[in-house]
C-alpha cells in the first residue's frame, strides 16, 4: 500500500484541509499519515474561529518518526500558518524526501484575486521557495499571480495560462499545473506544464456556475492521491476535476446550502468506482 503523509491544518468545522483530506486519501485506498500544522474552530472565512498553531510540535513528531525509521512514497502540503511553519516543512520535506518521494505542494493561501484573511504577501513570497522545492505544484489563478508576480487576470487567453505555467516552472517546481482555467466559453479544469519536456497537458469540463469554499482542497487531495497510484497526467487531472465537478453538483441539491463546504461524502463511491478504471 502507498503511503502519503499529508500537512495542513485541522479546521474542526468548515470541511476542507485535513478533515477533506484524511477521507478522501483513505477511500483512495492509499495510507494516510496527517501532520496538523493547527487545530482551528472552523475555517478562516467564518468570523471569530478560534486557533492553536502547533508549529513547537511539527520537529517533535518528525523526529519520532525518524527515529521509528518511518516512510513516505509522497508528502503533500496544503494550507500552512506561518512563514516560519513553511521553513520548517521545507525541513520535513528535506528529511524524508528520497528520489522516489512525489513531494505535492497546494500553496493554498487564497482565491478570487484576494489572500485569505490569515495572509499577506510576505507570507505569499515564501510560499514560492516551498514550490521551488516541489515535484508538482497546483495554484488556482490567485495563488500563482501571488506566487510569480504577475497580473491577475479574470478574463485571458490560453497563451496567459502558459506565461503563468512557465513562471511557476522558474521558481523551481518539476510540473506546476494551474487550476481554476477555463480554455473556453462554459468550461473549466487545469492545465499543467513538463518543464523538462517543455510540453503542456490539459483537462476541461463543464463549468458548473456555483461556487463553494473547499473544493480547492477536493481537487488538490485526489489530484495528490491519483498521482501517487500512479495515474498518467491527464487522467489525474480528469478523476481530480470530475470528483470536483461531481461534489458540487450533489451540494447544489442540498436545501441547506451549506457555503462553507461541498457535500464530498455523498459521492466518494463515484471517487473509488473511477479509480478501477485508472
Ligand atoms: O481550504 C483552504 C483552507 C484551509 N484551512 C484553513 C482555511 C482555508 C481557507 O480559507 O481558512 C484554515
Amino acid at each position: 500500500m502507498k503511503r502519503i503523509l499529508t500537512i495542513q491544518d485541522i479546521s474542526c468545522f468548515g470541511k476542507c484541509s485535513l478533515t477533506v483530506a484524511l477521507p478522501l486519501l483513505s477511500a483512495m485506498g492509499i495510507e494516510t499519515v496527517i501532520l496538523p500544522t493547527a487545530v482551528l474552530s472552523t475555517h478562516t472565512l467564518f468570523k471569530g474561529f478560534t486557533c492553536k498553531d502547533l508549529s513547537d510540535q511539527l520537529k517533535p513528531i518528525t523526529n519520532h518518526w525518524s527515529q521509528e525509521g518511518i516512510t513516505f512514497d509522497a508528502i503533500y502540503t496544503g494550507y500552512l500558518g506561518t512563514e516560519e511553519e513553511i521553513d520548517t516543512v521545507i525541513e520535513i520535506i528535506r528529511t524524508f524526501r528520497n528520489p522516489n518521494t512525489l513531494v505535492f505542494v497546494d500553496p493554498a493561501m487564497g482565491d478570487n484575486g484576494k489572500l485569505y484573511p490569515a495572509f499577506n504577501e510576505h507570507y505569499a513570497k515564501k510560499n514560492a521557495s516551498l514550490c521551488a522545492v516541489a515535484d508538482i505544484t497546483d495554484p488556482n489563478i490567485t495563488e500563482a499571480a501571488y506566487l510569480t508576480g504577475l497580473p491577475y487576470r479574470e478574463t485571458y487567453q490560453e497563451e496567459y495560462v502558459r506565461e503563468m505555467l512557465k513562471a511557476l516552472a522558474a521558481l523551481g517546481t518539476r510540473v506546476p499545473i494551474l487550476t481554476g482555467v477555463s480554455l473556453g466559453e462554459g468550461r473549466t479544469g487545469a492545465m499543467g506544464y513538463d518543464a523538462a519536456r517543455d510540453t503542456f497537458f490539459h483537462y476541461q469540463n463543464d463549468r458548473i456556475p456555483a461556487a463553494y469554499h473547499g473544493t480547492g482542497d477536493i481537487f488538490s487531495s485526489v489530484l495528490a492521491g491519483a498521482f501517487v497510484l500512479g495515474a498518467e497526467r491527464t487522467a489525474a487531472l480528469k478523476i481530480a476535476a470530475d470528483f470536483t465537478a461531481r461534489t458540487i453538483e450533489e451540494t447544489l441539491k442540498n436545501p441547506e446550502n451549506p457555503w462553507y463546504g461541498v457535500d464530498f461524502e455523498a459521492v466518494i463511491p463515484e471517487l473509488t468506482e473511477a479509480l478501477k478504471r485508472l
